[in-house]
């Protein structure tokens, strides 16, 4: 069998669609999880979310033997996590790091990710979008037969 997507969230993002609509958008985050279930048919999606450091660490820990590839959104363990970057750089495969706003349009706090200098790739202001874009991207760099992808 395949090894599944680890789609990993970070902190409050279990609150999603409950207040500041103009920056992410009114959808929640089990809407977000359904729509990357539906994004690439036939892919296996392993969905979490976490209020801990420490339980994202071991995610990450788990995701070296189980995971294809880690799509992650750390929330504000982005831009304060040596912890999380430390485990990631352990992991062996593709990692999207997608933000729904654009970190970079907002305050000088958000603008500096820590797991931007591991990722694969980084997607950001897409809304909601970004979730089932960034599975998208994931399967595009694991397909072998793409040649645009990047690892
Ligand atoms: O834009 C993103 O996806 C963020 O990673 C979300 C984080 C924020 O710290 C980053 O700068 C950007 C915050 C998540 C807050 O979750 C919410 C909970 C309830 C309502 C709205 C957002």
């Amino acid at each position: 069998m395949e090894k599944p997507l680890f789609i990993l969230n970070g902190p409050n993002l279990n609150r999603l669609g409950t207040r500041e609509p103009q920056i992410y958008g009114s959808v929640t985050l089990s809407d977000i999880e359904a729509s990357c279930r539906a994004a690439v048919p036939g892919l296996a999606v392993d969905f979490r979310q976490t209020n801990f450091e420490g339980e994202l660490v071991d995610w990450v820990h788990e995701a070296i033997e189980k995971a294809a590839a880690i799509v992650i959104n750390p929330a504000a363990w982005s831009f304060t996590s040596l912890a999380l970057l430390d485990a990631l750089k352990m992991y062996p495969g593709p990692i999207v790091e997608v933000h729904i706003s654009n970190i970079h349009r907002r305050e000088a706090h958000y603008h500096h990710s820590y797991v931007s200098l591991v990722a694969t790739a980084v997607i950001a202001g897409l809304g909601a979008e970004g979730y089932p874009a960034a599975v998208r991207a994931a399967a595009a760099i694991l397909d072998p037969t793409n040649p645009s992808a990047i690892r």
